[in-house]
């Protein structure tokens, strides 16, 4: 009974700590906390693979009658969680009154309160139902608990041809620096596998690194120019032996458009030899010795390297330790970087991310914003987790957390915190400024849910959001 007691206070917290994240949020960059929780949506809600947003479902009523095409009738079958509706955006074919069946999946109790006063409560893990009538214009809905609808909470009915009834989810907060608009046809994102890649085998390793320019969507609606090692934002994780020497092959292809380089930060090479730019068309061989351990970060210095690093050129070097690390269950790799929106297609604006006072539109773990919130990493409940957790920057720091854990293990820049200290101290956060790394080791203690975020709660709206999932992620059964 303390047990569980202790949970809903757990939970609660986590929902307060959220709810004050996602009220940073913006209409603009519209982040929604969608991710599955415990007891998936019901079917009838999920709309067909690949043809709206993550969140927004067509066709969740059940008509009632092929009569009733003038005048719906049918039920609407609404999920609330911890804090947000499944699905927040619903279209029906018509106007008219609809039974509703509100299912609370979620810890704390929920209520679904329309624009016209109707309201339909649940405690949690209970379903109730109700009526609400759909005018043509359709209707927004929220959940009526304080705090609830800014954390996330909102939704829209609408009307099949008719526009969309105000937002299904403008979190209040700050505007956004950006005045890019979304594009609704931007391709989904790519998800960056965050498995940590096994150490190279051999002592002597050539690797070529390839730059491409090309277009990639870094958040849903926000496709940008970037320019990559290897294809994708961040570039590739080398992980090799302490002693190993390795011969990176940097290759501009002739089909770029500009010059690039690299630097590796786990190198000791003059700036004027090895770290020359490039033209399309070159290619050079950076040889460097892995003389030292750590969590290194490695990125294009050609000038501006201000704008070649915020356009996605960097990556991180893991060097292992000497005798190499103890086997652990999971090891992933992140890198925080923030994005500063140019024109959609664009390369990013420079002169955003030039400012003294930077406001990215964007802070993001392996370059995309969210996609661990949207496809969580995988552990064994009360398995050992490393990360390998480098700030890239260009210009924010990290105060890399995540809830519900304390880190046993941090060996940031050289300064180590072990297991079995003598007085046993742990670690909350670990804080990073651009180019720091660090590697984190941690045990989840039940089956749940542990979000990853900077604690720097106002960039955690803006895509600074992962997923731990611990067992099925429920820790109810
Ligand atoms: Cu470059």
């Amino acid at each position: 009974m303390n047990r569980r007691s202790g949970q809903h206070v757990a939970q609660a917290v986590l929902v307060l700590l959220v709810a004050f994240a996602l009220m940073g949020c913006s209409a603009q960059t519209r982040p929604t906390w969608t991710y599955a929780a415990a007891g998936a949506a019901p079917a009838a809600s999920v709309a067909p693979a690949g043809s709206t947003p993550a969140g927004v479902a067509v066709a969740s009523a059940v008509p009632g009658s092929s009569d009733h095409a003038a005048h719906g009738t049918g039920t609407l079958a609404i999920e609330a969680f911890d804090l947000g509706f499944k699905p927040s955006a619903l279209t029906i074919d018509a106007a008219g009154t609809y039974a509703v069946t509100f299912k609370n999946t979620g810890s704390i109790a929920h209520d679904l309160t329309f624009a016209d006063g109707t309201k339909i409560a649940a405690e949690p893990g209970a379903t109730a139902s109700g009526n609400v009538n759909v005018p043509t214009a359709g209707i927004t809905f929220i959940c009526s608990i304080p705090g609830h609808a800014d954390a996330g909470m909102k939704g829209a009915v609408t009307v099949a041809g008719q526009a969309a009834t105000g937002s299904a989810d403008d979190h209040g907060g700050p505007a956004p620096a950006t005045n890019v608009a979304a594009d609704p046809n931007a391709p989904k994102y790519t998800l960056y596998d965050a498995t940590a890649p096994k150490v190279l085998d051999g002592t002597v390793h050539d690797i070529d690194l390839v730059v491409q320019e090309k277009e990639m969507t870094v958040a849903d609606g926000f496709v940008q120019a970037v320019w990559t090692f290897d294809g994708t934002v961040p570039g590739p994780v080398i992980r090799v032996h302490l002693g190993d020497t390795v011969r990176v092959h940097l290759k501009n292809p002739i089909t770029n458009t500009l010059s690039h380089s690299v630097d590796f930060h786990a190198s000791q090479v003059a700036w004027n030899d090895e770290m020359t730019s490039i033209k399309p068309g070159e290619e050079k061989l950076y040889e460097w010795h892995a003389d030292y351990a750590g969590v290194w970060m490695y990125h294009c210095g050609t000038a501006p390297a201000l704008h070649h690093i915020a356009n996605g050129m960097y990556g991180m070097v893991i060097v292992e330790p000497k005798g190499g690390f103890k086997t652990v269950d999971r090891e992933f790799a992140l890198v925080q970087s923030e994005w500063y929106l140019g024109p959609q297609g664009q390369p990013v604006d420079l002169a955003k991310a030039s400012t003294g006072n930077p406001a990215p539109d964007y802070v993001v773990f392996n370059g995309v914003a969210n996609q661990y919130k949207d496809n969580p990493l995988k552990v064994p409940t009360k398995g050992t987790v490393r990360l390998f957790v480098l700030d890239a920057g260009p210009n924010i720091d990290s105060s890399f957390h995540i809830v519900g854990t304390i880190f046993n293990t941090v060996i940031k820049e050289g300064i180590q915190l072990t297991p079995n200290n003598p007085g046993h101290f742990g670690s909350q956060a670990v804080d990073l400024s651009p180019a720091q790394g660090a590697i984190i080791e941690l045990v989840t203690p039940e089956d749940g849910l542990y979000p990853i975020v900077t604690h720097a709660f106002n960039f955690v709206g803006r895509g600074a959001l992962g997923l731990l999932q611990a067992g099925d992620g429920d820790p109810k059964n």
